[in-house]
């Protein structure tokens, strides 16, 4: 299996996570998560590593809005090497405010701090499934990206849940170009960004918590587009078996589309340890061998792209049995 990683992202190290009010914990989105999963997918398959130093910014700006891009960069260039920014107003438009307001009209929580170097290593990440989405066309192999930061929350004009540029569809954009192409998303939380670039070109499919009661605690009165997606969520303390019978089931409507290429969103947070959650599911680490099976009958060329995953202590254990289930040989 040929695996993409970034060069760039533990340069990209958030210090404290504000996002269940305070005190504020120590942040979970680690640089260590990379080498954890990494290792893991190495002890179950052959890995062709490679490493990707370069930064997607015309990717990036293709997919997101360039205000918004803009005021990522320039925000970047005012950090000293230590510090981090935290926007403190939230409106829908502060663009006649001073640079260091504007970021609360692109940011709507406080979890997803930026260092000096995070916008480099989201750009590092985004050319990760840039070049990922390239090989897959060029050889007709499945690959992973081990995009960190992750990239579901982001949207058009929006960063948070620890993610700046959505990676899976910026993968999904070239893939597209090639052949029909789907974006399935398992990772624990509804991938409220993707959900915002889903159309009629690069559906999306996803199994989640419950997202009132979950990150990412969607307005109240919000109701959830049924045109370009299929949504559904599984239940708190839910077992291995009945989340994969609900996985199974989201597939199998996937499959009526005959997609050629899918991006599948990977969260190793679905496991029942990790801290992440809201409302604990039950999963354990030898469940992903079973979810990767599921994955592995799709008839569709497949890239995997990182997206949560936070037990740190179990993150090896999960990734080495969710490579023992997928479709290995390359
Ligand atoms: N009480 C991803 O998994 N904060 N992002 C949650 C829980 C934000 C997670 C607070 C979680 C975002 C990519
Ligand atoms: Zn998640």
């Amino acid at each position: 299996m040929r695996v993409f990683i970034p060069t760039q992202h533990i340069h990209h190290h958030p210090q404290k996570d504000y996002s269940d009010g305070l005190p504020p914990f120590d942040h979970l989105e680690i640089p260590s998560r990379v080498d954890a999963i990494l290792k893991g997918i190495q002890a179950a398959s052959t890995v062709d590593l490679v490493k990707v130093d370069r930064l997607a910014l015309e990717a990036v700006y293709n997919l997101h809005d360039k205000d918004y891009v803009d005021f990522l960069l320039a925000i970047s260039e005012t950090l000293e090497p230590e510090q981090e920014y935290m926007p403190s107003i939230f409106r829908n438009n502060l663009s006649k405010s001073p640079l260091p307001f504007q970021g609360g009209m692109y940011c709507q929580e406080i979890g997803t701090p930026i260092g000096a170097k995070s916008i480099t290593a989201a750009l590092n990440a985004a050319a990760v499934a840039e070049e990922a989405a390239k090989y897959i066309i060029k050889s007709g192999q499945d690959a992973f990206a081990l995009c960190r930061p992750p990239g579901h929350h982001a949207a058009p004009r929006r960063y948070g849940g620890y993610c700046f540029f959505n990676n899976a569809y910026i993968a999904a954009k070239v893939l597209a170009q090639q052949g029909r192409c789907a974006v399935l998303d398992i990772d624990y939380h509804l991938g409220d960004g993707s959900l915002e670039f889903a159309d009629t070109n690069i559906p999306y499919f996803s199994l989640h918590a419950e997202p009132w009661q979950n990150y990412p605690y969607l307005d109240a009165n919000v109701r959830l587009p049924t045109v370009h997606s299929e949504l559904m969520t599984f239940s708190p303390g839910m077992r291995g078996r009945f989340y994969l019978s609900l996985l199974e089931t989201l597939i199998a409507k996937l499959n009526k589309g005959h997609f050629n290429y899918l991006v599948v969103s990977v969260g190793f947070d679905t496991l029942g340890t990790d801290a992440i959650q809201d409302q604990s599911l039950l999963l354990e680490p030898k469940d992903y061998a079973f979810i990767a099976q599921l994955l592995a009958k799709i008839e569709a060329k497949i890239l995997l792209v990182l997206e949560g995953g936070y037990d740190i202590s179990n993150l090896f254990d999960c990734a080495k049995y969710f490579m023992s289930g997928f479709r290995t040989s390359c």
